[in-house]
This record gives C-alpha cells, sequence and structure tokens, in this order.
C-alpha cells in the first residue's frame, strides 16, 4: 500500500504537523487550552484529511508510531505554554489499547516535561466496544499520573449511559451534530441542555463543540455548560499562528 509507506515515511522524517484548536470557559470566554489536531500534507498525495490517515494507521499498524509522535509533539510544544494551559490530544481506539500505552505516556511526559495535570485525553465511546473491565483500570492508572479524560464525541457512539457511572471522566464532548440540530429542532436542544446538567449532576466538565455562528454561541450560552469550542472562536491552526490567543489571554 503506496500511502502506508508515504506515511511511515513521512512520520520518521517529521513531515507531519500538529494543528491547534483553543477552547474557552463559558463562564467568561478566557482561553482554556488548545486540542491538537494531526495535519498531513503529501508531497504526492497532496493534502490527506485526518479521516483517513488515522484509519490508514490503525488499520496497517502505524497508529503507535503517530500516536506517540502526536503526544510528543503536542507535549513539547504545550510545555512552553503559560502554566494554567491545557493541552487535549485525541487517542484512537487501538492506541489505547496497546499493552505498552501508560509506559509510552509516561515516557513522552518525561522527556517533554509537560505537567501531567495539563494533559487532556480525548477518547470515544468505541473504546468499551471490547473489554471495559481493562478499560478502566487503564483509565485509572493514567488518572494516578495527573492526566484526565474527555469523551469526545460524546452522544454518537452505542452511548451506554452506565459508563458514566463506571467511569471517571473529567470531561464530556458533546458532539457537534447536536448543535447544529437544535437549532431547528427543539428536541435536539433539550438533549444538548439535558447533557449539559447531566454532566454538572456527575460533577463533570462539559464542551460544546461545533460553534461557528453568533447565533449559535447565543444559544448555548443559555446551557451552562463548562467549555465552548468551534470555528466561531477560532478554527485548528498552525502552532506558529496560536500565539495571537495566548498574548491576548495573559
Ligand atoms: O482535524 P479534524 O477535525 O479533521 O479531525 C478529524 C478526525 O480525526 C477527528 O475525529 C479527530 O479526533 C481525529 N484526529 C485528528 N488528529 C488526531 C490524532 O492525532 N490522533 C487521533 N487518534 N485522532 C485524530
Ligand atoms: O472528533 P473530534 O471532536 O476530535 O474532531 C475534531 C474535528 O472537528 C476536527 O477535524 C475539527 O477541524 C472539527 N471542528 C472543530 N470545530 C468545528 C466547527 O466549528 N465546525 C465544524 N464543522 N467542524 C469543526
Ligand atoms: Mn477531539
Ligand atoms: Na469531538
Amino acid at each position: 500500500n503506496a500511502m502506508r509507506e508515504a506515511l511511515e515515511k513521512d512520520l520518521d522524517n517529521g513531515a507531519l504537523k500538529l494543528a491547534f484548536q483553543p477552547f474557552f470557559r463559558s463562564s467568561d470566554q478566557s482561553l482554556a487550552g488548545f486540542e491538537a489536531l494531526a495535519r498531513w500534507e503529501h508531497e504526492d498525495f497532496g493534502f490527506v484529511p485526518p479521516d483517513v490517515f488515522i484509519p490508514l494507521a490503525e488499520q496497517t499498524g502505524l497508529i503507535n508510531k503517530l500516536g506517540d509522535w502526536a503526544l510528543r509533539e503536542g507535549c513539547y510544544i504545550a510545555s512552553y505554554w503559560p502554566p494554567h494551559m491545557k493541552l487535549a490530544v485525541n487517542v484512537s481506539v487501538p492506541q489505547f489499547q496497546q499493552e505498552s500505552f501508560i509506559e509510552r505516556l509516561e515516557n513522552i511526559l518525561d522527556e517533554t516535561k509537560m505537567e501531567a495535570n495539563r494533559l487532556e485525553l480525548e477518547i470515544t465511546e468505541a473504546v468499551f466496544a471490547d473489554n471495559p473491565e481493562a478499560v478502566m483500570e487503564k483509565v485509572t492508572k493514567i488518572k494516578r499520573l495527573g492526566v484526565s479524560f474527555s469523551l469526545d464525541d460524546f452522544g454518537t457512539g452505542f452511548s451506554s449511559l452506565m459508563y458514566l457511572i463506571k467511569f471517571p471522566f473529567d470531561k464530556l464532548k458533546i458532539d457537534r451534530s447536536f448543535l447544529q440540530q437544535a437549532e431547528r429542532d427543539e428536541s435536539a436542544k433539550k438533549v444538548l441542555q439535558t447533557i449539559a446538567r447531566l454532566g454538572e449532576q456527575l460533577k463533570m466538565e462539559t464542551t460544546i463543540e461545533g460553534i461557528e455562528t453568533a447565533e449559535q454561541l447565543q444559544m448555548v450560552s443559555e446551557l451552562n455548560c463548562t467549555y465552548l469550542q468551534g470555528y466561531y472562536f477560532g478554527k485548528p491552526q498552525q502552532v506558529i499562528d496560536i500565539g495571537r490567543f495566548i498574548a491576548r489571554d495573559v
């Protein structure tokens, strides 16, 4: 597979980049941190979207290499940010399932001098499909390091609410499809409200994702969630461009 080989080569050559998308506290719209999102532009294939190369990496055994790179690069960059600023990194299921995941993560935190309590790992409900007890054990161990967990794309997977009772997630990221529908659909809005309240009651933070317009911001401002994220506030962007967000904040 030519694309797999190209991806491996570019990973080895440091040709992948991380984009950073800011997220904000809804209380005062101050900057809380950035989510790292992998970007790959290849000389022949051009810009390959992560929806293509992440699954490719998962299916061809490259996800550890890619995942380690994203964590190391993200932590290295974030280790230079102001002390309170968070870094969120997406972790895919086969990456998280690796026996060696915790050890690799600890090494990366060590190497980059990144404080564990500034790192959030974003995982999806799909992680529970297989051996939820083992997942629970791993999450618990990693949380002991000080790292926190967000449940990403919440509401779109096979959300057994049982997982919310059993698993010590710190944050729910409400999938942007709810917000998109909530503009036209009163019941979608109710679901959004209810998830925000559920998070509150379970002492979890909540993020509303995918805010693109002032109208959407207006609508979600009544919802009492913890964080806001979306193109309206900031798109994923190169590291050289995020300084303006940080400068405005400090
Ligand atoms: O960046 P974009 O919004 O196009 O991301 C598309 C999908 O790819 C999202 O589900 C996002 O979580 C995922 N993704 C982007 N970067 C990474 C990464 O570094 N690791 C993993 N596992 N997923 C990523
Ligand atoms: O699955 P995850 O939430 O990690 O996916 C992040 C993806 O969502 C990235 O590809 C990012 O580019 C995209 N994204 C972030 N904010 C917005 C937004 O406001 N609108 C849309 N359509 N996509 C967004
Ligand atoms: Mn995410
Ligand atoms: Na998400």
